[in-house]
């Protein structure tokens, strides 16, 4: 997979480098490009905003550079085999990220992230970049950061992650939190005995049947205690 990150904060991403999806990177699993706005800003001062039409605070991002941009590295994709990329805005406006969008995306062949201050884009950025492929505006939850790199480099490890050969062993991307819709069940490793506190006999048992159906139980009462709206029969999940 390839991953194109347009930010003015780049080295933001130097953690992108570390553990699993550095090695991928190594691999050749991951191809993952991080690029400075700034380098098709032309002024002087490299200009990436300016004030909003119609007034208010803050500032918006101008269309030049992201369109030239935008351009360059949908243009790089053309004279290559793969089809139109996946642009992805994170914005609190946007639809929810969840682990069904993280698989989904795994799927694409190129992601581009394009990362804004959160006073926004010029609105006519959006309509242009889906000339040039699926526009994707994308909020983490319910709360304002101020600028699209922090959900972004959460976006890359939820999805890169799910990229066949990044986890060594698949097997446990299957029990974790979300992918069945239910919270994971707690873990417990030596020492049997921790300050008084004794793991759960069952875990002990060495009876497979019952430790899974242990597990199903934890999993179903987590789900129950800390997030009902994920469970089918919560009301709340369906509005
Ligand atoms: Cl994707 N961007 C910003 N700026 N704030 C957020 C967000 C994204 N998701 C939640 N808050």
């Amino acid at each position: 997979m390839r991953i194109d990150v347009l930010s003015i904060f780049p080295s933001y991403f130097d953690g992108l480098t570390l553990s699993l999806l550095g090695k991928a990177q190594d691999a050749g699993i991951l191809d993952l490009r991080v690029r400075d706005l700034r380098e098709w800003a032309f002024d002087r001062h490299r200009t990436v905003d300016d004030t909003p039409y119609g007034g208010g605070a803050g500032m918006v991002m101008k269309p030049e550079p992201w369109g030239l941009a935008l351009d360059e590295i949908a243009g790089d994709v053309a004279a290559g085999e793969a089809g139109p990329p996946t642009i992805i805005f994170p914005s609190p406006a946007g639809e929810v990220f969840t682990q069904r969008t993280a698989r989904d995306l795994a799927t694409r062949e190129h992601l581009i992230f394009g990362c804004g201050r959160y006073e926004g884009i010029d609105e006519r950025v959006f309509e242009y970049a889906s000339q040039l492929g699926e526009v994707r505006l994308i909020s983490l939850g319910d709360y304002v950061l101020n600028g699209g790199e922090v959900a972004t480099m959460a976006m890359i490890e939820a999805i890169g992650r799910l990229i066949p050969g990044v986890v060594g062993n698949p097997e446990s991307l299957v029990e974790e939190s979300h992918e069945d819709g239910l919270l994971e069940y707690p873990s417990y490793t030596k020492p049997a005995s921790w300050r008084e506190r004794t793991v759960p006999d069952v875990l002990l048992s060495g009876n497979h049947a019952a430790i899974a159906a242990w597990r199903r139980d934890q999993q179903f009462e987590r789900t129950r205690r800390r997030r009902p709206d994920l469970l089918p029969s919560d009301d709340a999940a369906q509005s």
